[in-house]
């Protein structure tokens, strides 16, 4: 498989338990390279935008103010098979079913507050890292 792209933000949750670094260390650990990277705190309104397609949920509301209670760090990971690997160092969206050694199942309190998201698909990592990075932005490995 060519070399692929996906999407990452460690969420307001893992930014206030300061593990930004031993969550890149797992990416980079797993042969995922960090291409792109900034710290934002989110708006209301960039938040409910990136997750527009939960817009009729029920969490939806909870989902945007966990998501502006504080900075994110949003980076673009490039490896194989990027968009799947990541899903499976993040582990399962519930932290209570994410299986042993993963993001989640370490550093995730609950579904409400769970420490990282990942694309699920090449299709949505390409929307999501357009949503917050321009291509200059976007350092791909040279050497
Ligand atoms: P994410 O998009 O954040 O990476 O998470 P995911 O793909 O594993 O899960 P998704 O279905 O896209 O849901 C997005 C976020 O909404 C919250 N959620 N709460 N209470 C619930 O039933 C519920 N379901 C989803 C989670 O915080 C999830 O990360
Ligand atoms: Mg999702």
């Amino acid at each position: 498989m060519a070399l692929q792209r996906t999407f990452s933000i460690i969420k307001p949750d893992a930014v206030a338990k300061n593990v930004i670094g031993a969550i890149y260390n797992r990416f980079e650990s797993a042969g995922l390279r960090i291409v792109a990277s900034k710290m934002v705190h989110l708006s209301r309104e960039q938040a409910e935008g990136f997750y527009a397609e939960h817009s009729e949920r029920p969490f939806f509301g909870a989902l945007v103010d966990f998501m502006t209670s504080g900075p994110v760090m949003v980076q673009v990971l490039e490896g194989e098979n990027a968009v799947l690997a990541n899903r499976e160092i993040m582990g399962a969206t519930n932290p209570a079913e994410a299986a042993a050694g993963t993001l989640r199942a370490d550093y995730a309190a609950s579904i409400d507050e769970n420490a990282v998201h990942g694309s699920d698909a090449p299709e949505s990592a390409a929307r999501e890292i357009a949503y917050f990075f321009s291509e200059e932005e976007v350092c791909p490995r040279t050497r």
